[in-house]
């Protein structure tokens, strides 16, 4: 259904602000609007899924139990990732990630650590429609068939390369990067590595689990805890490329390890090949 919206979006006239901001001081977009209600209404309808928890909402959401399944499920999400790309047609995604909840979670849920995923993923809709899903042991790309309206598996076993020569990294805050930052990017300057940035996590990180390298978004003057959120964008973005072989840090440990404090809490990222995100953190 979102693919679809983006895909009619000018036609449609729903490109735009809505001219108000959400909980983190950002302008909403009417498609951001747009994907967290068909999310919140698809998901609040799911059996088993108990616990929401939303970019654009200020609280977690608390779904009814159905008592059709044992099972019960957190789900947390962006509904739609790099907004500011939707006016110029540029890549944009949906990340998500859930949780196993036990007991009756009615009202007071507690937020868990990224290593006690039990599945993320992320939707790119770019040239097609892409869902990039990690379980326990495996990360399958599967690509939707517009004619028929179905996913179709094209990748399983996704391994990251050990190395590339991407950096994706929003370069015009690196003077107020850490110094370690600074050294690590003029060491890829001296490499002739590449610098590749779309805005959008999931473009970008999408690049680097399919060709190698590493994405960052360090801490700035603007942002002194970096400025993507840990719940739904750094810790599904963390299982995908472990569970592919590559690693997930903060500059200070694993980012899958930080205890959770807040539903939008914001962590500094260090994602990608093994090879790339050691070299990185050797300079910090
Ligand atoms: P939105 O989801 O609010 O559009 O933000 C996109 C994003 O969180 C992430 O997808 C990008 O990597 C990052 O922001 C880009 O931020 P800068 O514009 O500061 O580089």
């Amino acid at each position: 259904m979102i693919s679809g919206k983006l895909k009619r979006a000018r036609l449609e006239d729903v490109l735009g602000d809505v001219g108000r901001e959400n909980v983190q001081g950002e302008v909403q977009q009417k498609l951001d609007v747009i994907a967290n209600d068909i999310l919140m209404q698809m998901l609040t309808g799911r059996d088993g899924v108990v616990v929401l928890g939303s970019e654009e909402d200020e609280r977690l959401v608390f779904g009814a139990r159905s008592g059709v399944t044992d099972e019960q499920f957190a789900v947390f999400f962006d509904p739609l990732d790099g907004s500011s790309n939707l006016d110029v047609a540029g890549g944009v995604g949906t990340i998500f990630s859930i949780y196993r909840v036990e007991g009756d979670v009615s009202g007071d849920y507690t937020l868990c650590p990224g290593h006690e995923q039990i599945a993320a993923g992320y939707f790119l809709y770019g040239s097609s429609t892409l869902l990039v899903l990690a379980t326990a042991g495996d990360v399958s790309m599967f690509v939707l068939d517009p004619a028929v309206g179905t996913f179709f598996r094209v990748a399983t076993g996704m391994q990251i390369p050990a190395q590339g020569s991407i950096y994706s990294v929003n370069e015009a805050n690196l003077d107020s990067f850490p110094d370690g930052f600074k050294r690590y990017i003029a060491k890829c300057h001296e490499a002739g590595a590449s610098a590749r940035y779309a805005g959008a996590m999931v473009a970008d990180v999408h690049r680097v689990l399919l060709k190698g390298g590493v994405f960052l978004y360090p801490p700035t003057a603007k942002a002194p805890n970096g400025k993507l959120r840990l719940m739904y964008e750094c810790n599904p973005m963390a299982k995908i490329v472990k569970e592919a072989g590559g690693r997930a840090e903060t500059g200070n440990g694993e980012i899958m390890d930080v205890t959770p404090t807040a539903l939008h809490q914001r962590v500094p990222v260090i994602i990608g090949s093994p090879e790339n995100v050691d070299a990185l953190l050797s300079e910090l």
